[in-house]
């Protein structure tokens, strides 16, 4: 099978996992990156074996034979950069969170749709392992119908030394972490029909909300709480796990610290842990989210050879809608309807 040859736009702390993660698949060639600065791009290029490097994405467009592009640049270039490479007839993947608004995250799926390309979100919450578990628990009807969730995400890590951009981001623990988690509520519940938030600013020295409380009704009826927090002290510091606890009619799933499932039912709990994949190149710090890469990698690539995928633009396009819609519920103190 021909190898899918393409560029990765951005060069900075993701790209160090996702590059590796492509890696570990077949198919795939990177054949350049870029970085508005340079040294950045020739530092991962080294690193990773890349042969070209380019400060200018023009020119990498020009001179690269590509089938597409991997964008893990900031927010705010996702839809210049998405417009580029759709203009080239390029099928593109473009980093969680897709735009920072919700008009430029419908412009960058409905330019992509009129330029005949697909387009892909790396939103790779949904394909850590444990989650997955959670899934396959609740499909598996152990717990009978759902009718109650919380999914948390409550941390005290010190987040902004790897990302310091995230300090200075007016919308943060929603567009950064609240992107993955409300993917998460949609992939194991299905759409949501309306939803309350309530947020704020806990620490003083970033611009933006580091608390976030979402309340969903789903259209099943279930009533989802997803709670995230980057002001949490807990005893058991679980970042970047994503806590999990699903009730049903006839007993509950808990995802809890350290990657322990446990299924109660009236007859008792079972427990099992559900550790993510090492590879050699994760950071032990971010091991579950890292190793989800390569699974969310390969279902895009999947996607791109003509098969189907789960992140499509389209689909994601439907997580903005929550994170901007508790944006909106937040300011304006309503439940929104959906
Ligand atoms: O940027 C975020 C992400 O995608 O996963 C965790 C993170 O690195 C910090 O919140």
């Amino acid at each position: 099978m021909k190898k899918l040859r393409f560029a990765v736009l951005g060069t900075g702390f993701w790209a160090n996992y996702q590059i590796p993660a492509w890696q570990e698949l077949e198919g795939v060639e990177l054949v350049a990156v870029y970085n508005r600065t340079r040294s950045k791009a020739e530092t991962i290029a080294k690193r990773f074996g890349v042969p070209r490097v380019y400060d200018d994405v023009t020119e990498l467009l020009q001179q690269e034979e590509l089938d597409f592009v991997d964008i893990i640049t900031d927010v705010d270039t996702h839809p210049v950069f998405v417009k580029l490479a759709a203009e080239r007839g390029l099928d593109v993947i473009c980093q969680k969170p897709m735009a920072s608004s919700l008009n430029q995250a419908q412009a960058m799926v409905d330019g992509c749709r009129q330029a005949g390309v697909k387009l892909f979100i790396h939103e790779n919450f949904r394909w850590q392992a444990p989650i997955r578990a959670v899934k396959k628990a609740i499909d598996s009807g152990v717990i009978g119908r759902p009718f109650k969730a919380r999914v948390s995400f409550c941390s005290g890590f010190p987040v902004f030394e790897n990302q310091p951009f995230l300090a200075e981001l007016e919308q943060f623990i929603l567009t950064d972490i609240g992107s993955h988690v409300l993917d998460v509520c949609r992939f194991l519940f299905g759409e949501a029909k309306s939803l309350y938030c309530l947020a704020k600013r806990v620490n003083p020295k970033i611009k933006g909300e580091d608390v976030a409380n979402v309340l969903m009704e789903m259209e099943s009826g279930l009533h989802c709480y997803a709670e995230m927090s980057y002001a949490s002290i807990l005893e058991k510091e679980a970042f970047p796990q994503t806590l999990v606890l699903v009730e049903g009619e006839k007993g509950s799933i808990w995802l809890t610290n350290d990657f322990e499932l446990k299924v109660t039912t009236r007859e008792g709990t079972t427990s099992e842990f559900i550790k993510p994949d090492l590879y050699s190149w994760v950071d032990m710090d971010y091991a579950v989210v890292h190793s989800s890469i390569v699974d969310c990698n390969r279902d895009i690539l999947n996607g791109l050879r003509g098969g189907t995928s789960e992140t499509t633009g389209e689909d994601n396009f439907r997580t903005m809608q929550l994170v901007w819609g508790s944006y909106q519920s937040a300011a304006e103190g309503r439940v929104l309807i959906l």
